[in-house]
């Protein structure tokens, strides 16, 4: 069987370790793009890698360009070509320059790739993923952005270090839009099998929740120059993984829901089965009223950005 072609498109921070990690696991061959302006850099980039398989012992082709129909036909397109935040930027700041970056992006996967899975990352990511299909006119199942993955294991990561207990066993799924009104869900958290409210109490679990939900500007500001990028990387080839080997994880992803949680013609994250149908089905979990108010408050937050969105393409 031929190898699954992955493209990149962004080789900075998020694409280099996505490139890793997609080597390691063997899903294929990789393709990473950039502006003209950076084609040495991700040509570098790959050459350095793929000079690193034989002491990592997998076998892919690992390519950098700045030419479009080196990605044509690709299985999978990751996108994360854009800015990303600097301290005291949010990630509605980036919609402007991200949006044009964005167009750009999409008219050429539209003309090279039109039947690959497409994981957005950009930010601002909702209003980047809705920016994206419309050009597009991908089918919604081939098109949804990483967002709920990596904020459910900032979530997941910070219940383990409290309990002092292994993160494999802590599952849980934060829901909304990916900003300061996501949606932790302690209530369907568990631990090992067990309710997350039995193992925490209540003030405990909301520290927890707010340091999640502004997990990604902790980092900003750590960093100084740039945001998170080994987490997000690892986050959405954690979604490729589960379409390329039709594993059918159930993944918090920005879908298009279509009537899903009472909301119509937007994305926003929510739980999702990922298979080789692409977003095969959104799971509906019935909220309490305290969840869907805060559900509605995120909506709400990514309304804004839709309108803006909506008025330059
Ligand atoms: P960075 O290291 O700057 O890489 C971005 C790359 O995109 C650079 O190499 C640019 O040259 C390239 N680029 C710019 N314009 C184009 C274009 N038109 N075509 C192709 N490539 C282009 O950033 P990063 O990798 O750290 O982050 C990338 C994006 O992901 C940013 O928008 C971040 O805000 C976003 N991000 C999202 C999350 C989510 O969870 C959704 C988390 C972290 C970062």
């Amino acid at each position: 069987m031929a190898r699954k072609k992955i493209a990149l498109i962004g080789g900075g921070q998020i694409g280099g370790i996505m490139a890793l990690l997609t080597a390691q696991k063997q899903l294929g061959d990789v393709v990473m793009l950039d502006i003209p302006e950076m084609e040495g850099m991700v040509k570098g980039k790959m050459l350095d890698m793929a000079e690193g398989t034989a002491v990592g012992g997998y076998d892919a082709n690992m390519t950098g360009t700045s030419n479009y129909a080196d990605i044509e036909g690709a299985d999978v397109v990751i996108i994360t070509a854009g800015l990303p935040r600097k301290p005291g930027m949010t990630r509605d700041d980036l919609l402007d320059i991200n949006v044009k970056i964005i167009t750009n992006v999409a008219n050429q996967v539209k003309k090279y790739c039109p039947n690959a899975f497409c994981i957005i990352v950009t930010n601002p990511l909702d209003s980047m993923v809705y920016a994206f299909r419309k050009i597009t006119g991908f089918s919604k199942n081939m098109v949804c952005g990483m967002a709920g993955v990596l904020d459910s294991s900032r979530f997941r990561s910070f219940i383990a270090m409290e309990l002092n207990v292994s993160v494999e066993d802590v599952a849980a799924t934060v829901l909304g839009g990916h900003g300061p009104t996501m949606v932790p869900l302690p209530r369907l958290t568990t631990v090992g099998g067990i309710p997350l409210t039995e193992l925490m109490d209540a003030e405990t679990i909301e520290a927890i929740s707010k340091r999640t939900r502004a997990a990604g500007t902790e980092i900003v500001k750590l960093l100084g120059n740039g945001s998170a990028f080994f987490s997000p990387a690892a986050s959405a080839i954690e979604m490729a993984n589960s379409y390329l080997l039709d594993k059918k994880r159930v993944l918090p992803v920005a879908a298009l829901l279509e009537g899903e949680y009472g909301i119509n013609n937007y994305y926003l994250g929510v739980p999702a089965v990922i298979g080789a149908g692409g977003v095969e089905k959104i799971i509906e979990v019935k909220l309490n009223d305290d969840e869907q108010a805060l559900l509605q408050v995120s909506l709400d937050a990514v309304k804004g950005a839709i309108v803006d969105v909506d008025e330059r393409i």
